[in-house]
């Protein structure tokens, strides 16, 4: 990896968005592939999620490398189309019902993105209603839930037994997280998996997709 692509993969790596959008732009002036562009974007957030995993960055470090990661992917989205490259996966994420926190949600949105999935993202305070009509109309693998809140956590439950009701619950698989959740929850009201952040979500999304 040499020129543009070297410098893209830093600029994401240390969250700099304006020279991010400037090295995507570079590279796909001198003809490198979208596809190839990609990669070193991913490449580039997969060693985030693992500094970040090692305790050597923090939430904000992966905040500003997300945003850099998302700016150059708003440059990179029209050409992708172009090059006809398939998603890996699609998820249907949102904060529960009664529930405003969305950093936490919109890093795991960004971080599943960026390691290719297509991510439908429904924003906060999502009702059980709101999900089924986005499972009905995307037909994801995924539904991922967040909550920050302990009196709105319940709202994940209400959303699986609604999938359950309308007899999608066979047709997805039930991500969540946030800072309150735990396995044991997850356990607990029938989640087919837990994450503790959004690299772990990543890897949780991966795996089960096998
Ligand atoms: Co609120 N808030 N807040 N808040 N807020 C908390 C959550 C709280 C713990 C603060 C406290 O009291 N110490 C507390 C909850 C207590 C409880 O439930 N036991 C609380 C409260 C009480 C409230 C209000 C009720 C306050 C009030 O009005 N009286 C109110 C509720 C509003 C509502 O939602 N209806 C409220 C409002 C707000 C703000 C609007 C001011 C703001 C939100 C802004 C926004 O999101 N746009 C806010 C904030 C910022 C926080 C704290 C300070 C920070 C949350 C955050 O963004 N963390 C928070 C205290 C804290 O958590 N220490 C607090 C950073 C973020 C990157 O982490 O969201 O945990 P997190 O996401 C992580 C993981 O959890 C995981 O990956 C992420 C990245 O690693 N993850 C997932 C998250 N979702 C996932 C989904 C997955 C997988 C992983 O799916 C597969």
């Amino acid at each position: 990896m040499d020129g543009e692509l070297k410098e893209l993969y830093t600029a994401i790596l240390e969250g700099q968005r304006d020279e991010a959008k400037e090295y995507v732009e570079a590279a796909l002036r001198e003809g490198v592939p979208a596809g190839e562009v990609l990669d070193v974007m991913v490449n580039a957030m997969g060693e985030v999620g693992e500094l970040f995993e090692e305790g050597e960055y923090f939430v904000p470090e992966m905040l500003i490398a997300a945003r850099a990661m998302k700016t150059g992917m708003e440059i990179l989205k029209p050409e992708l189309v172009d090059a006809d490259i398939q998603p890996i996966g699609k998820i249907v994420a949102g904060t529960v019902k009664g529930d405003l926190h969305d950093i936490g949600k919109n890093l795991v949105c960004m971080m599943l993105e960026s390691a290719g999935f297509q991510v439908v993202d429904l924003g906060t305070d999502v009702s059980p209603e709101a999900f089924i009509a986005a499972v009905l109309e995307h037909q994801p693998d995924f539904v991922a839930m967040s909550a920050l809140l302990t009196t709105t956590m319940p709202n994940m439950e209400t959303t699986i037994t609604a999938l359950n009701t309308a007899g999608l619950r066979g047709a997805v698989r039930v991500l969540i997280g946030g800072a309150p959740v735990t396995q044991g929850y997850a356990d607990k009201i029938g989640a087919d998996g837990y994450a503790s952040d959004a690299s772990r979500a990543v890897k949780l999304a991966k795996t089960l997709l096998g």
